[in-house]
């Protein structure tokens, strides 16, 4: 007799991930699963969407292995409510991630990108002027969302003797300058790195009001998740000039990225590369399988996510 299938595959992952998946579990793609029955373990991939839909189709679900540590794709209530546990990967990308956080507001206020594009554009060659730019030093970096990575971020932006401040729901035991809401935070800060998780929580924390109080000399940094920001909000003040620039790892509607912000010279553009490192991916991919093995052999997950 056939074994049974006991886990199935839901998109992107990596080539050894799922290889790993096939060798061991025998784990097909969810769409050429001939039979649900008997699916405990889910893992999941490129920020796939799970939801009720999905947990119909796999009666048997009991765990969903997500690859990332955001899991804003998994509706986490909907899994407690069955009595579906949910892992990420966390800790194995926050350097990697803090590192792009930081590199983006570097960018933003020295103007690499811009640069490069001003040497291979021969504008250089024909003695055009760059204008100058900003120094990190003594620049306020306000982060929002000081969790595993808002914190290494911050440790690497005061390495360049940026002046840290924050907003996060609690005050936390740091010697970072603490604001009680986004607005408050923004008003203090020259650059705004989003360092918050996705989700309904978040969506759109960063609104027009937000914004505008960032300022025409501030600089917008995310590297969490599109849906933080409001994306209309950010091309409208950006044409407007009400700020005065955005480096953008995350978008709302990924891989579209809106048309405005494409031949914009203020903006840093990056396709969702906070994490992608040889290293770094790898790493994440070893603590799915770590979690599906657990799951599987013990029935607990080895990085289960928070529940309230
Ligand atoms: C992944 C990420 O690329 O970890 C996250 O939350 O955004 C990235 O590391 C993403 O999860 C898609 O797999």
């Amino acid at each position: 007799a056939q074994h049974p299938v006991r886990v199935v595959q839901l998109g992107g992952l990596m080539p050894f991930v799922r290889e790993w998946l096939v060798d061991r579990y025998a784990a097909p793609e969810l769409a050429d699963l001939a039979d649900p029955a008997g699916v405990e373990v889910a893992v999941v991939g490129g920020g796939a969407p799970v939801g009720a839909a999905e947990m119909d189709a796999l009666p048997d679900l009991r765990a969903i292995a997500n690859f990332g540590v955001g899991y804003d794709n998994v509706d986490v209530a909907e899994a407690q409510r069955r009595g579906i546990v949910v892992s990420n990967t966390p800790d194995v990308l926050t350097d990697a991630v803090a590192d792009l956080a930081a590199f983006l507001v570097v960018d933003v206020l020295r103007g690499i990108t811009a640069a490069d594009r001003f040497v291979r554009s021969g504008a250089w060659g024909r003695g055009e002027k760059l204008p100058l730019t900003r120094d990190v030093r003594g620049a306020v970096v306000g982060v929002l969302g000081l969790g595993r990575i808002g914190t290494a971020a911050a440790e690497r932006l005061e390495a360049f003797g940026a002046e840290v401040h924050y907003h996060s729901r609690s005050p936390k035991d740091v010697a970072w300058t603490h604001h009680g809401s986004p607005v408050e935070l923004v008003r203090a800060s020259d650059v705004l790195v989003v360092l918050t998780p996705g989700g309904a929580g978040t969506e759109k924390l960063v609104d027009a009001a937000v914004l505008d109080a960032l300022g025409p000399d501030g600089y917008l940094v995310n590297v969490a998740r599109g849906s933080v920001v409001d994306e209309d909000a950010l091309v409208a003040a950006l044409e407007a000039g009400r700020i005065a620039g955005a480096g953008l790892d995350v978008f709302a509607d990924e891989p579209h990225v809106p048309e405005a912000l494409l031949t914009r010279d203020d903006v840093v553009l990056l396709p969702h590369v906070g994490s992608a490192t040889t290293q770094t991916r790898e790493a994440m991919g070893r603590v799915v399988l770590d979690n599906v093995d657990a799951f599987l052999e013990r029935g607990a997950l080895v990085t289960p996510v928070p529940t309230d």
